[in-house]
């Protein structure tokens, strides 16, 4: 008696085939999610809420404690950005993953963050891929409740649009990537983190803060936009910014004469250092040794 071939799992992600609108965004029937859901929901957040103090941007921790994230289940989006809309205006509008770029761009533009539907199946509790409700909502959308932060995250939406014209969105994607997922901030009590890729990542909280491996280096608007990044591992490099007010303020400047200068400089590797750096802490790549991983010479 052959075992039976066929696996049935679960389709990863139930709202794939969701009806959605020309904004591609789709319902999020809150009803829907099951208790195994929410409960997948409470295990993620009682892990992160337990290694986050001390670790996550006191602007992140108090507005989390604000909009009322907690270990409840799932947030229903619409519930959610009532209280986020009387804070900054950001609201939080469900997709069933990542968009194309001109959506994405045009959302933030008007203050509108697209966030994932879906939670993360059993399997890959601790790292994937695709952005799920997990990091969209536990990531992400705390630091929208700040105000500087909200105004920067708007303003790379309107930048958004120009980078596309321009055929420069790689250079974009990676200010993105080094601080709205992955970036540090500098306080009086040490490194913090606010990108929410390391946010939702209970592994990455840790790494990124106190690991000898990776480079920590100033924020430099120019130097990121040259930097490539890993997709599928920790970082090599994190950007450590001096507060929400200068990444602002330097996304508050004509990137037209920054993406000419782009065109001809030469892209760095993710740990590569450049000449320019204000090094933080310069990394030992031990990490990614021990992964064969290319790294600094
Ligand atoms: N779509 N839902 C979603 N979430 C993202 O973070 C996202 C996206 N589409 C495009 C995109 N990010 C990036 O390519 C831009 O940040 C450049
Ligand atoms: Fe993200």
């Amino acid at each position: 008696m052959d075992s039976d071939q066929t696996t049935t799992s679960s389709p990863k992600n139930r709202y794939a085939n969701a009806p959605r609108k020309t904004d591609w965004t789709i319902d999020q029937n809150w009803p829907s999610y099951s208790a195994d859901e929410h409960d997948r929901w409470n295990r993620l957040y009682a892990r992160q809420a337990e290694r986050l103090p001390g670790r996550a941007c006191d602007e992140f921790l108090r507005a989390k404690a604000r909009l009322e994230l907690s270990r409840s289940g799932i947030p229903d989006f619409a519930d959610l950005s009532r209280r986020l809309t009387a804070m900054t205006g950001w609201s939080v509008v469900p997709v069933a993953g990542l968009i194309p770029d001109d959506a994405f761009f045009e959302h933030l533009a008007n203050r509108r963050f697209p966030a994932g539907a879906f939670i993360r199946p059993e399997e890959e509790l601790d790292y994937l891929e695709e952005p799920d409700v997990f990091h969209d909502v536990f990531g992400h959308v705390p630091l929208l409740a700040d105000p500087v932060y909200a105004r920067f995250l708007e303003a790379y939406g309107k930048g958004g649009h120009r980078a596309l014209e321009r055929g420069q969105l790689h250079n974009l994607a990676r200010l993105y990537w080094y601080t709205v997922e992955f970036g540090l901030i500098a306080t009086p009590s040490g490194l913090r983190i606010f990108g929410a890729g390391i946010m939702s990542s209970p592994a990455e909280t840790v790494f990124s803060l106190e690991d000898s491996s990776p480079n920590r280096i100033a924020f430099d608007l120019e130097r990121v936009m040259r930097t490539k990044y890993i997709i599928d591992d920790f970082q090599q490099t994190y950007f450590v910014v001096d507060g929400f007010e200068r990444l602002l303020g330097a996304c508050y400047q004509d990137f037209g004469p920054i993406y000419d200068r782009l065109r001809s400089a030469p892209d760095l590797e993710a740990h590569e250092l450049a000449p320019t750096d204000r090094i933080v802490t310069r990394g030992d790549f031990h990490y990614f040794e021990s992964k064969g991983k290319a790294h600094a010479a």
